[in-house]
């Protein structure tokens, strides 16, 4: 079908560069590595109260990256890599889309060890949802933007559908791509939703977003010095889930976006908004949605999911459990969050035999 963007990763690039800083000069576009004068990225400090991690994760990101549309475009997109698996990213690397899920049991200590530098930017990691310390909460400017190597120390409390994203320059980085999937499994495992609560037989990953192609084209500090680059103004042209163009076909009979049941399986439909303007999602009621957990909490009684409007960062865990055969569209309006007017509508299917 060729929409979704390669995975093909050059190793053309180290990209761990310890205490640097970024200043360099002004300008550019594409994702080139132009810096910006009026701010200097400070040293990145050692993790305080660092323990022995259950799980870790490796992080490097990738500044090069594309995405082609429907129509031929060629969107770029950033995201990371995981250098566990070799990866290196860099400048002219380009990584998978979204970035690389991860998932991890509850109460599990997890190091996330994210390594950037002069070669390609300064940026954080910010478990969405999750409640570390400040320190490792990722949040640039408000704690540090990683110049160098981090690890952030975090253990996450409540099984659910999180993300993680770059919150450095966040309106412009989490838009260009730099997010990943987080998922927390209760102690058994994939499979059970919640402990003691519903099962599952299979999954599907609605990750939503816009795509306004004209902010693709801006340099990673754009905005920041105070210039006006328009990133008040989101006009999106293309719709998205989980890294595939949505607007047409596409995203249709794709796992693991799209689902293929058969009657008596549960799918357990993992919906993150993404985007910045408020979606609205209607699911057929024949599929018999109901969400269970909300923003990585469990809701005090199922809700039914048929039609529901989700906000940014928002997320839902949402089981399916048909009630009849037949072939479902799920689509997902995107919405204007000033006019209500719709911008367009992305779509998947569930087909049930
Ligand atoms: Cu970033």
């Amino acid at each position: 079908m060729g929409k979704r963007r390669s995975s093909t990763t050059t190793t053309t690039t180290t990209t761990t560069t310890s205490g640097g800083t970024m200043d360099g000069g002004g300008g550019g576009g594409g994702g080139g590595m132009m810096g910006s004068a009026c701010y200097v990225y400070p040293d990145t400090p050692a993790t305080p109260g660092i323990r022995t991690p259950d799980v870790v994760y490796e992080r490097s990101v990738y500044m090069n990256g594309s995405m082609t549309m429907d129509d031929g475009r060629v969107v770029p997109i950033w995201g990371f890599v995981d250098t566990a698996t070799g990866a290196m990213g860099g400048m002219d690397a380009a990584g998978p889309f979204p970035s690389p899920p991860m998932r991890v049991n509850v109460n599990t200590i997890v190091h996330t060890r994210l390594s950037v530098g002069m070669m390609n930017g300064i940026h954080t990691i910010h478990h969405h949802g999750i409640e570390p310390a400040d320190h490792s909460d990722g949040v640039g400017h408000v704690t540090w933007d990683v110049n160098g190597t981090y690890t952030y120390q975090w253990r996450p409390t409540s099984p659910g559908t999180y993300f993680y994203h770059c919150h450095t320059n966040t309106v412009l980085h989490a838009e260009m791509g730099m997010y990943g999937a987080l998922i927390v499994d209760p102690p058994e495992g994939p499979g059970t939703l919640l402990s003691g609560g519903p099962t599952y037989d299979m999954e599907a990953f609605w990750v939503v977003d816009e795509i306004d192609s004209r902010w693709h084209n801006l340099s990673w500090t754009a905005g920041t010095c105070g210039e006006d680059v328009g990133l008040n103004v989101l006009r999106p042209d293309y719709f998205i889930i989980t890294g595939v163009d949505a607007s047409g076909t596409s995203a249709m009979n794709l796992p693991p976006i799209s689902a293929n049941m058969r009657m008596g399986q549960k799918c357990l439909a993992r919906y993150v908004c993404a985007g910045y303007h408020p979606q609205r999602i209607r699911i057929p009621s024949a599929l018999n949605p109901k969400a269970y957990i909300s923003d990585g909490r469990a809701l005090p009684r199922p809700m039914n999911a048929s039609s529901f409007k989700a906000i940014s960062g928002e997320r839902y865990d949402i089981i399916l459990e048909p009630t009849r055969t037949g072939n479902f569209v799920i689509e997902f309006d995107i919405v204007d969050w000033i006019t209500g007017r719709v911008w367009g509508t992305a779509k998947t299917n569930v087909v049930v035999n």
